[in-house]
C-alpha cells in the first residue's frame, strides 16, 4: 500500500476518534492530520522541498532539532516527508536580526521549495515553528512568506520552583525539575518543555524560585542544572538561576555577604566562573533582595545598585546578565507600599552596570487583577528595564478559574508613560526603543507544573502561549493570539476557534468584576490568596486589606492624591492630572487612586455603592455566560477537555458568588445601603464567609 493511501486510511479511522482522549500534553503542537483533501494537496505540493539556509550552512544540534520538529510535524499533518537540506546563504539579511527568520516559497526547476532563512541556527528553529504553526492553522500556503524578528532580546520564563519540587504560587502540580534524580535521569518532558518554549519564541528560563535556596549554587546542584541546560540547548533556551544574596555565607563559609567586601566579590567571581565551565551559555542571575525577608545589600547599608553590580561584575566577562528585581517594600516603611520601590530605585538611576536589567512587575503593588502600570517604567531613563508578568494566576483564581491574561498584559504594555514625550509606551521602554543601548528583557512567572496538561486548567495554557507570543512581538493583539492558540489547541475550524476566542477575551475582565472591580485591590484571602478577604487583618499593616480598600462610613478607595499618599505624583503630569480627578479617572482605576463617598455619582448615573454591587453581580453573570458559551461547544470539543473545563467553570461560578456576597456584605457594614435591584441577595451572612478556612490550597507554602 502506498504511503498516501495508508495516510488516508489512518485519517479515516482516526477521524471519529479525534474528539476523544485529548489530555492536553501536546499543548499547541498537536500536528493533527489535515483532513481537507484540497488543503492537503496544496500543502504537499507547496512543500516539495525544504531548505534551511544559514550563513554557514552546516549541521548543528539546533538544526537537528529543527529537522526533527519538521519531520514530526509534517508526518502528523500530512503524512509526508519532504527532503530537508541545509544550505549556506552568505548575504546578510538585516530584517531577521540575530534570532529572526525569513520564510520564502518559490518554484525552482518545476518544484516548489520552502526556505527557512536566518542569521543563526536559532532563527531557523523559530522559523520552523512558524511554518508548522501556519500549517496547523490551515492558512493558505500562498500566504506563507514572511519575515519576523523578536522585539525584545531576552524572553524568559521565571519558575518559582523550590528544590523540594514545591512550586510557590504554582497550581499545576509539582515542579517539572526532578532534582533528586538529576543529572542521571532526564525526563522526556524536559525536551518537550524546551520545544514548547522554543515554539512560542522564548529563549531563557530561570529554574528556581526567587525566594532562593543557596544550595542550587553548590557543585552537586550545578551538575543537575547543567544537565537541564544540555537538554534545553538544542532548542535555543538558556538557563538562568535565582541567586541568594547570602550564598557566600551559607555555602561559601564567609562571614559576610557585603557587596563591597573583596572576599565576597572574589567568591562570586569564582562561583560564576565555575558555572560557566559547566554551562558555557549560562544566561545569568535573577535576584530578589531585601524584599519579604530575603537578604540583600541593605543588610550591609549598601544600595540596590551596589548589590546588583556585585553580580554584574562577576558575570560581565562571560556575557551574563543580572536581573535585579524591583519588587521591594518593607513593613516598617510608612510610605504607601505602591511608592516605595519608586523612591528607592529612581534615586539609583544611572548607577547600574551595563549588564544589569531592573526587573519590574507590571504594576506597583503585586500582580493584582488590575493595576495601573508601574511608575518606574516612566522614571528611569538611564537604566535598562524589564517587565515581569505573572502567568501563574496568584490573584486571578489559580488554575481553577478561567482568566485569559493577554488583555491585562497588553493594557500595561500599551500604556503611555510620557517618559520621553508621546509614544513612550511601557512596551517601547522595555524593548529598548527608549532606553540606553544594551540588552532588553521580559519575564513571565510560569504557570507550569508536572500535571499531565502542564498548566492545570486546560485553558490556562493560553496564558503561557500568550506570554511567549507577546514577548516576541508585543504589537500582536490579544484577539490574534487567542485565535491562534484556540486553533492550534482545539481545532482550526472557526466553529471551534471563534467561540473559544470570544470566551477567552472577556474572561479577565470577568474575574476583575467579581473580585476587585473599580480599581479595588489586595482584598483577597490571606496566605494562599484564593477567594475574598476584605476583612483580613494580617500581622503587617501592608498585608492587611483595609490598608488598600480604606472602607469607612464615608466611602471606599485608596486615597492616593495630594491629600492622601500622593502616589499620583510618581506619574507624568498628564497622567497625574487625568487620574487625579475622579471625573476623568477611568472607572477601572477609580478606587486605586481615590477614596470617594458611597454616594459618589458614577458615569453610569448610579451611586458608587450601587455601581460596586452591579459590577460584582455582572461578574457572576459573566461566569454564567462563560458556562453557556462552553456548553455550546460540547459537540466539537473532545470529551476529556470539555468535561474538565465544564466542571471548573461550575466551581468558578460558585467562587464568583462567594466573592460577590462576601465583599458586598463586608462593605455594606460601612455603606449601610441596600443592594440595588438586580443584585442577588447573599447566600449566607458575613460571619459565615469570614469563618471559612480553605486548607491546603495549592501553591501556598504556609500549610505544609
Ligand atoms: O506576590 C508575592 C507572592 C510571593 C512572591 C512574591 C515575589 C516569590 O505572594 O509568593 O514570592 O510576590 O514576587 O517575590
Amino acid at each position: 500500500m502506498n504511503r498516501r493511501l495508508l495516510f488516508l486510511l489512518i485519517c479515516g479511522i482516526l477521524a471519529p476518534l479525534a474528539l476523544r482522549g485529548e489530555d492536553g500534553y501536546r499543548l499547541w503542537l498537536r500536528y493533527e492530520p489535515v483532513a481537507n483533501p484540497d488543503l492537503r494537496r496544496q500543502y504537499t505540493e507547496g512543500l516539495g522541498r525544504i531548505v534551511l539556509a544559514t550563513p554557514a550552512g552546516t549541521e548543528s544540534p539546533v538544526i537537528a532539532a529543527a529537522r526533527g520538529e519538521l519531520r514530526a510535524g509534517l508526518d502528523g499533518l500530512l503524512g509526508t516527508m519532504p527532503a530537508i537540506r541545509v544550505e549556506a546563504r552568505a548575504e546578510s539579511d538585516p530584517a531577521v536580526g540575530t534570532e529572526g527568520y525569513r520564510l520564502e516559497i518559490k518554484v525552482q526547476e518545476g518544484a516548489s521549495v520552502v526556505t527557512i532563512a536566518a542569521a543563526r541556527d536559532a532563527g531557523v528553529l523559530r522559523g520552523t515553528f512558524a511554518l508548522l504553526r501556519h500549517l496547523q492553522m490551515h492558512r493558505p500556503i500562498s500566504e506563507l512568506a514572511t519575515v519576523s524578528a523578536p522585539r525584545i532580546a531576552h524572553r524568559i520564563l521565571n519558575h518559582w520552583d523550590n528544590l523540594n519540587r514545591f512550586v510557590e504560587r504554582g497550581y499545576a502540580g509539582f515542579s517539572l525539575w526532578d532534582w533528586y534524580h538529576l543529572p542521571e535521569v532526564r525526563d522526556r518532558r524536559y525536551r518537550d518543555y524546551a520545544r514548547a518554549l522554543a515554539s512560542i519564541g522564548l529563549n531563557g528560563t530561570v529554574l528556581n524560585n526567587v525566594n532562593a535556596n543557596a544550595l542550587i549554587l553548590t557543585p552537586e546542584y550545578l551538575r543537575k542544572v547543567a544537565a537541564l541546560a544540555d537538554e534545553f540547548r538544542p532548542y535555543g533556551i538558556r538557563v538562568y538561576l535565582s541567586a541568594r544574596f547570602s550564598a557566600p555565607i551559607e555555602i561559601g563559609g564567609l562571614k559576610t555577604a557585603d557587596p563591597l567586601d573583596p572576599a565576597v566579590q572574589a567568591w562570586w567571581r569564582a562561583k560564576v566562573a565555575e558555572i560557566y565551565t559547566l554551562i558555557p551559555d549560562f544566561g545569568g542571575f535573577l535576584v530578589k533582595a531585601n524584599s519579604e525577608g530575603q537578604p540583600g545589600p541593605h543588610d550591609y547599608q549598601r544600595t540596590h545598585a551596589e548589590g546588583a553590580n556585585l553580580f554584574a561584575e562577576a558575570l560581565a566577562p562571560h556575557g551574563g546578565l543580572l536581573l535585579w528585581r524591583a519588587f521591594v517594600y518593607a513593613a516598617d516603611d510608612k510610605l504607601d507600599r505602591v511608592r516605595q520601590a519608586y523612591r528607592q530605585f529612581t534615586a539609583l538611576d544611572g548607577q547600574f552596570r551595563d549588564n544589569v536589567i531592573l526587573q519590574i512587575k507590571n504594576g506597583p503593588l503585586d500582580f493584582m487583577p488590575r493595576e495601573p502600570f508601574h511608575p518606574l517604567f516612566g522614571a528611569m531613563p538611564r537604566t535598562r528595564l524589564a517587565i515581569e508578568l505573572q502567568i501563574t494566576q496568584e490573584y486571578l483564581g489559580g488554575a481553577t478559574h478561567l482568566a485569559y491574561l493577554a488583555p491585562m498584559w497588553k493594557e500595561v504594555l500599551d500604556a503611555e508613560t510620557y517618559a520621553a514625550g508621546p509614544n513612550s509606551t511601557v512596551a517601547r521602554v522595555v524593548d529598548g526603543s527608549l532606553r540606553p543601548p544594551g540588552p532588553s528583557a521580559i519575564a513571565g512567572v510560569a504557570n507550569t507544573g508536572n500535571e499531565r496538561n502542564w498548566t492545570g486548567h486546560p485553558l490556562a495554557a493560553a496564558n503561557w502561549y500568550a506570554f511567549g507570543r507577546l514577548a516576541w512581538d508585543h504589537t500582536l493583539s490579544s484577539q490574534q493570539i487567542a485565535d491562534e492558540w484556540a486553533r492550534l489547541t482545539f481545532s482550526p475550524s472557526p466553529r471551534v476557534s471563534v467561540p473559544i476566542t470570544r470566551l477567552l477575551l472577556g474572561s479577565r475582565e470577568t474575574v476583575v468584576d467579581y473580585s476587585m472591580p473599580l480599581g479595588l485591590h489586595h482584598i483577597m484571602a490571606e496566605g494562599h490568596h484564593f477567594g475574598p478577604g476584605p476583612w483580613v487583618v494580617a500581622r503587617r499593616a501592608d498585608w492587611s486589606s483595609n490598608y488598600y480598600h480604606q472602607a469607612d462610613e464615608f466611602g471606599i478607595g485608596a486615597a492616593r492624591g495630594p491629600t492622601g499618599s500622593n502616589a499620583l505624583a510618581d506619574y507624568a503630569p498628564e497622567l497625574a492630572a487625568r487620574w487625579g480627578d475622579p471625573a476623568t479617572c477611568p472607572d477601572e482605576l477609580l478606587l486605586w487612586f481615590h477614596h470617594l463617598p458611597w454616594s459618589h455619582r458614577m458615569r453610569s448615573g448610579r451611586t458608587l455603592w450601587d455601581e460596586l454591587a452591579v459590577r460584582y453581580q455582572q461578574g457572576v453573570e459573566s461566569v454564567r455566560a462563560l458556562q453557556d458559551g462552553w456548553e455550546a461547544l460540547a459537540p466539537v470539543i473532545d470529551e476529556e477537555r470539555f468535561t474538565r473545563v465544564k466542571s471548573l467553570l461550575r466551581r468558578q461560578e460558585s467562587d464568583a458568588r462567594d466573592w460577590r456576597d462576601a465583599c458586598l456584605l463586608y462593605f455594606q457594614q460601612y455603606s449601610r445601603r441596600p443592594l440595588p435591584a438586580g443584585v442577588e441577595p447573599p447566600a449566607h451572612d458575613l460571619a459565615t464567609y469570614q469563618a471559612r478556612k480553605l486548607r491546603y490550597a495549592p501553591g501556598h507554602p504556609g500549610d505544609y
